[in-house]
């Protein structure tokens, strides 16, 4: 039996109602504004019309079924549906700000490109960082490369330098790189694993390409679990060429370089970050950002000649090798900062579309056969994932500079010509032509040879770079290589995969292929893998390839973690913090409870975090000002004890007062202290505490637990 329903009008209805009678009022420039009787704008569809009832659907009957002239919910549906677009097949995830680049001195001499003509000059820019094999919601610290795309709206068109965090990249031809990138997503039977390489795909792929492996030691490296985007070096990888007015070449290679230094997490550190808060670099970015801290990095260049290039151990051409500074020092020529988060994620970060292909005169290529492709593939890519040929009119993706050209619809075209000339030449004078003099000159680069599919002799060498990298390391960073590739190897289920792993570590050094090979527990230690080149033993070390020997010598830009309880020394939590704050670095106060607690002066600490929501994996260094009343407490919790022990494995400088000293014992340090677990305030402790903090992490502990036995 049906119900029955009212005629007397509801509490809803009765809104709907007062919605009806709202008035529509005219602005001070006469335009007819619909406004709800409270100044509230009125919601509308899509095609402006007011709408009365956002809540319920149209229908028959309060219980009756729907009806499709609802145009409203039609409307609403429609668009939801149609909310996402296809991510990117590399490089989904991603986070982006805006900023700008500042040219220190001109570079008339080597380049035409206006934004490098005088000093001082800013250019805006947009910058999005990403990492590389994971989907658009996968995890910050993957151990992955971190993609560093640059977009400069120069005055004579967009100037996108597309680079990583990493100089050298998986392959030398860019034919390979659906093959590589299939090999480290998720296989696709079983669609995992989920933003990461340590799977049989990967290692497959990877150990039956030798000329991988130079990039293989930087991705097991710290380099590829990064602190944040702030700590990062970026690369533009591939040599380029500068053309000045003359149309002069001379080669260079772009790096950018952090003003905050390098730095990295450690790999337990890594995975825990992933847990505790997949956003970590999202979040530090935009907090950075939102707090005035804008994170900046040099431009720096390497330029070098036909005649260099010559005599060089590796042809400039190819893309798995690297210049080492020490040969071919970088030249610092302007600063990027990033000072503005963008308004919304989709229209700016999202629908940002980067292509190796836009070079502004001034800037041109090299023939290095991976970049020779890339400037194929980036603009399909941004076809398919924006849906028009128009995705240059998302105002993300148009140039700041005056332009003028006759293309016109298609998909979604925003601007089109004005007037009746569409075309040129034309006999009205009408619309722009091209100019000889300020247009793009490709540089006339003598070109002659057979058509052929063939690899160049030159760059048959894959493992004497991938050994400098090696030797370049640190121990604490030779150690972390060796774990990740053990690591990685453990995930594989062939074994044979693993053996020609090993097989091609001899290639590179015998210490790190044994050390990995006794941990993967092969029986028998394989034969090195056959080399077209024997690996050269003669490179130096290059020690501007570690993060440890490059790493800053002040804590500023990053984040202390204090664990406080009620009853906290004031005082000493006071100038704890005043000290990290003069650093320019920040701090987070973690506690029991929600809130904060009550210091021994009786007044109330506002904290971060519960205990629960901020482990010491969230900091870069810790300290615990607790109180003997606190103490029964605090060890009952298993979290408490976990921020102790986790600080003291990430190998992290620990500060401590006296009475949080069972804290320590609790998490089975007691015995293990060293330099790095520092009695605060003690005679000097506090200041040799936080100047101490400067050297980041404290990597002489690492062997002495486990996580430093490779
Ligand atoms: Fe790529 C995206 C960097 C080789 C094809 N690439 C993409 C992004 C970065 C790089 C940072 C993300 C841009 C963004 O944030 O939107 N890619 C590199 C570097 C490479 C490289 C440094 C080697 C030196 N890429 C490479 C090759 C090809 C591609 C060899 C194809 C032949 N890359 C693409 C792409 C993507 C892309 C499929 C996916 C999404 C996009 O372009 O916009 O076209």
């Amino acid at each position: 039996m049906a119900k029955k329903t009212t005629s007397v009008p509801s509490a809803q209805q009765a809104t709907i109602a007062e919605i009806h009678d709202q008035k529509l009022r005219r602005g001070q420039g006469g335009e007819l504004h619909q406004i709800a009787e409270n100044d509230t704008p009125v919601l509308t569809t899509a095609q402006g019309g007011p709408v009365a009832d956002d809540q319920n659907t149209l229908r028959v009957g309060a219980r009756g079924p729907a009806l499709i002239e609802d145009f409203h919910f039609r409307e609403k549906i429609f668009h939801f549906d149609h909310e996402r677009i296809p991510e990117r097949v590399v490089h989904a995830r991603g986070y982006g700000a805006h900023g700008f680049f500042e040219t220190y001195e001109s570079l008339a001499a080597y380049t035409r490109a206006d934004l490098f003509q005088r000093p001082g000059e800013k250019t805006p820019a947009f910058v999005r960082f990403s990492t590389v094999a994971g989907n658009k919601g996968s995890a910050d610290l993957a151990r992955d490369v971190r993609g560093f795309a640059v977009k400069l709206y120069t005055q004579e068109g967009n100037w996108d330098l597309v680079g990583n965090n990493i100089p050298v990249f998986f392959i030398q031809d860019a034919i390979k790189f659906p093959d590589v990138i299939h090999a480290a997503k998720q296989e696709p039977d079983r669609a995992f694993p989920q933003a990461q390489t340590a799977h049989d795909n990967f290692w497959d792929f990877i150990s039956l390409t030798p000329e991988s492996m130079h990039m293989v030691m930087w991705v097991m490296s710290d380099r590829a679990i990064p602190r944040s985007f702030r700590f990062m070096e970026g690369f533009g990888v591939h040599t380029f060429r500068l053309i000045n007015a003359k149309d002069e070449s001379t080669f260079v290679k772009f790096h950018w370089k952090p003003k905050l230094g390098l730095q990295s997490v450690a790999w337990n550190e890594a995975v825990k970050i992933n847990g505790a808060d997949p956003d970590f670099h999202r979040r530090d970015l935009w907090q950075s950002i939102k707090s005035g801290n804008f994170p900046e990095w040099e431009l720096s260049v390497q330029l070098f000649d036909q005649e260099f290039a010559d005599r060089f151990d590796f042809d400039v051409l190819d893309p798995t090798k690297i210049i080492p500074e020490e040969i071919l020092p970088v030249k610092a020529i302007g600063r990027l900062v990033l000072d503005r988060m963008p308004d919304n994620f989709f229209a700016e970060t999202e629908q940002v579309a980067f292509m190796t292909q836009n070079v502004p005169p001034g800037i041109d290529f090299s023939n290095d056969p991976l970049l020779q492709g890339r400037n194929f593939s980036y603009l399909d890519t941004q076809l398919k994932r924006l849906g028009s040929t128009n995705f240059t009119h998302l105002p993300i993706n148009a140039p700041k500079c005056p332009f003028a050209h006759f293309q016109q619809d298609g998909h979604m075209a925003m601007r089109n010509p004005v007037g009746r000339t569409n075309y040129q030449p034309n006999s009205h004078g009408e619309g722009p032509r091209e100019s000889p003099l300020r247009g793009y000159r490709h540089f006339p680069a003598e070109e002659q040879g057979q058509k052929v599919r063939l690899r160049a002799e030159s760059f048959a060498d894959h493992y004497s770079q991938a050994r400098q990298f090696y030797i370049s390391q640190t121990p604490p960073e030779q150690r972390h290589i060796a774990m990740a590739l053990t690591f990685e190897l453990s995930k594989v289920e062939t074994p044979v995969i693993r053996e020609r792993m090993v097989a091609h570590l001899l290639n590179i050094d015998e210490t790190l292929a044994t050390t990995v090979a006794e941990k993967l527990g092969l029986q028998t230690m394989p034969k090195p893998a056959d080399a077209a080149v024997p690996t050269r033993q003669d490179l130096p070390p290059s020690p501007a390839l570690s993060i440890i020997e490059r790493g800053p010598k002040r804590f500023e830009g990053r984040k202390l973690g204090i664990l406080v309880s009620d009853g906290v020394n004031a005082k000493l939590l006071k100038e704890l913090t005043g000290a990290i704050i003069e650093e320019k670095a920040t701090v987070e106060l973690i506690a029991p409870k929600v809130g904060g607690v009550t210091a021994s002066d009786g007044t109330w600490v506002e904290a971060h975090h519960m205990i629960d929501g901020g482990p010491s994996v969230l900091f870069d260094a810790v300290a615990l000002l607790t109180s003997e009343a606190a103490m029964d407490d605090l060890l009952r919790e298993a979290t408490v004890r976990d921020f102790v022990a986790d600080a003291f494995q990430h190998c992290k400088f620990i500060g401590y007062d006296q009475s949080a000293l069972p804290l320590l014992e609790k998490a089975g340090i007691a015995e293990a202290v060293d330099e790095g677990v520092i009695a605060l305030p003690g005679d000097e402790g506090l200041p040799s505490f936080v100047s101490e903090l400067g050297k980041l992490r404290v990597w002489g502990r690492e062997p002495s637990i486990k996580l430093g036995k490779a």
